[in-house]
């Protein structure tokens, strides 16, 4: 059997998130770099293994999977035990929620803010990107006001792909002094294995939309 790789780009969100996890659940993975910003994604090699060229991609001896919570959940699945992706029926289905509350309205969000300074020479944030933000922040301060975690007292793969995302916005610097709650669980998420690889990757990103935009 071959080693697990992940295509990876550290400055990706989602490809950090999936790496995040495998290291929770503590799945030895060899990473290979592929570079979006040399537009390495592209090449015939990567769209031969994964057609919608994107990462993180995982091989695991021929199994090929993209999206990164799907990546989380395999992982958890075939090489953990139940602690971080729980067996129970309903605290699985709120774990399934958090991680899809990170897909459908946190990462976008946070997505649709930095994509286009990135990629299409937009130089400001528009106000109405701003409130979107803000309100989802929000709700995720909510969840946190009554858990230790995202999905409840315990530590799971949602905390890990929420973890990745959160930390890319605020390395393009932005204010949650208004989310206690999720300032306190930014705290405690410092203990994840992998949190300064993470970290790692989250300036890089943060520093290169940071320098994109207009003061
Ligand atoms: N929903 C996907 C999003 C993956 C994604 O958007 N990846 C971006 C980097 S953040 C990418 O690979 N972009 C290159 C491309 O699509 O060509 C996931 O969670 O894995």
């Amino acid at each position: 059997m071959s080693a697990i790789k992940l295509y990876h780009f550290p400055l990706s969100a989602p490809s950090r998130g999936a790496l995040l996890a495998a290291k929770l659940i503590n799945v030895p993975l060899e990473t290979v770099i592929v570079d979006l910003f040399k537009k390495e994604q592209l090449s015939e090699s990567f769209l031969r293994i994964n057609p919608q060229h994107c990462v993180p991609t995982l091989d695991d001896d021929g199994f090929i999977l993209w999206e990164s919570r799907a990546i989380a959940c395999y992982l958890a699945e075939r090489y953990g035990d139940d602690k971080y992706y729980p067996k129970d029926i309903r605290k699985r289905a709120l774990v399934n929620q958090r991680l899809y509350f990170d897909s459908s309205f946190l990462y976008p969000r946070i997505r649709a803010i930095c994509h286009p300074i990135l990629f299409s020479g937009i130089t400001e944030i528009k106000e109405s990107l701003k409130i979107d933000l803000n309100s989802t922040l929000g709700f995720l301060d909510q969840f946190l006001a009554n858990s230790k975690w995202v999905a409840g007292d315990e530590l799971s793969i949602a905390d890990t792909a929420i973890l990745a995302s959160m930390t890319s916005i605020l390395e393009v610097g932005w204010d949650i002094s208004a989310f206690p709650n999720i300032q306190r669980w930014l705290n405690d998420c410092t203990s994840i294995p992998g949190y300064e690889e993470n970290m790692e990757g989250a300036r890089l990103f943060g520093a290169a939309v940071r320098k994109n935009i207009k003061t």
